[in-house]
């Protein structure tokens, strides 16, 4: 049987290391596409922090994909580029239907990483209006 103190510290240990991996990790704080001037395409902006703060100087690409249709679509990464609001990236996707789409952040500095965000598209030129998703399929 372990002592109590044996048990308070196997404790702290897992919060050390839950609190050190939540710290070096950026997180998406926004998300959100509107459509572009050109069909099919849209403008993505990710806010991204880690602590709470912005972070400046990250590099990715940015992909999506639908997760009702695995493989259906086939978005080109495109590399994201600084707004020039702290923290703040934007990146010109296709995305060829209205529905419940996940970005996905493919990061290479800070430190590699992979960044998940469900969004929901509406159709193009009403940003708003997710319905009839899958209809031209
Ligand atoms: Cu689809």
């Amino acid at each position: 049987m372990k002592t109590r103190f044996q048990r308070c510290a196997i404790g702290a240990l897992l919060a050390v290391t839950w609190l050190g991996s939540a710290w070096a990790r950026p997180a998406i704080t926004h998300a959100g596409c509107t459509p572009a001037p050109q069909p099919l395409m849209y403008e993505c902006r990710v806010v991204l922090a880690d602590g709470g703060q912005p972070v400046t100087g990250a590099v990715f690409t940015l992909t999506a994909d639908m997760p009702a249709m695995p493989m259906a679509h086939h978005v080109p990464a495109v590399p994201a580029e600084p707004t020039g609001t702290a923290g703040e990236y934007r990146a010109t996707v296709r995305l060829e239907m209205p529905g419940t789409w996940t970005l996905k952040l493919r990061v290479t500095r800070p430190a590699p990483d992979l960044l998940l965000r469900n969004i929901e598209i509406g159709a193009h030129g009403k940003p708003q209006d997710a319905t009839s998703a899958h209809a031209g399929h």
